[in-house]
């Protein structure tokens, strides 16, 4: 049994967004450990599996495993070397079952799925979550899949008991009525990324007062 349970906020560090935007891996990781998450996946489309282990050891001193847990984004084969605790794949990485048999029982798998057909066949694998998305536009991902709306959580929550994670597009204003939608948690990259007049703090803090109202 993976000992990582998900949080209702789930933040995606995406690096290359972090660079793009001229901020720093760190400090966008320290200042979220100072608002209080210790749950986090490190995402990283660009780098080489060298710097991506450099950059998840420096994501590991700052999340250690006593207190966090680091999911790494696509690449199974570096979980060990990175010292993560689960790994998030897509419907383009290896499979939820490869991964598990790779892995073993005790860390997290999660996978992407993009509708009913994926998130079915998803139900019925390994996984220890399911995300489902993009619920909404996103600028954070390339060549995203369309839209599945607030109708299509509730209908991936109507297909699994499984815990549910969804993803895109999701800020402060919209994720109550995500989870109303019958999400467990919601994975977020640009609304908690900081801008003019708004601390990463200030962001988290707002997320999680819109999700304590929430069941
Ligand atoms: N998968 C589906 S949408 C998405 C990913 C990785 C991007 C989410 O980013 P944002 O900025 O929270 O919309
Ligand atoms: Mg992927």
């Amino acid at each position: 049994m993976p000992r990582c349970s998900l949080p209702r906020l789930y933040p995606i560090l995406d690096a290359g967004f972090l660079l793009r935007a001229g901020l720093s891996i760190e400090g966008f990781a320290r200042e979220l450990r100072r608002a209080g998450i210790r749950f986090l996946q490190y995402r990283d489309k660009e780098a080489t599996d060298e710097v991506v282990r450099e950059r998840a050891a420096l994501l590991r001193a700052i999340f250690p495993p006593s207190d966090s847990c680091l999911i790494l984004n696509d690449r199974v084969s570096l979980v060990s070397a990175a010292a993560c605790d689960g790994i998030h794949v897509g419907q383009t990485d290896l499979s939820p079952s490869q991964a598990r048999a790779n892995l073993g029982p005790g860390v997290l798998i999660g996978v992407s799925t993009h509708g009913e057909g994926q998130l079915r066949s998803a139900a019925d694998g390994p996984a220890d979550y399911l995300a489902i998305g993009p619920v909404f536009a996103t600028a954070s991902k390339q060549d995203p899949d369309p839209v599945v709306g607030l109708e299509g959580v509730r209908a991936a929550r109507a297909m699994t008991t499984k815990p549910l994670v969804a993803i895109g597009g999701i800020t402060r204003s919209n994720c109550a009525a995500v989870m109303q939608a019958g999400a467990d948690s919601v994975a977020v990259i640009s609304d908690l990324i900081p801008r003019p007049g708004s601390s990463t703090r200030k962001l988290v803090e707002e997320f999680h007062a819109a999700l304590s109202d929430v069941r």
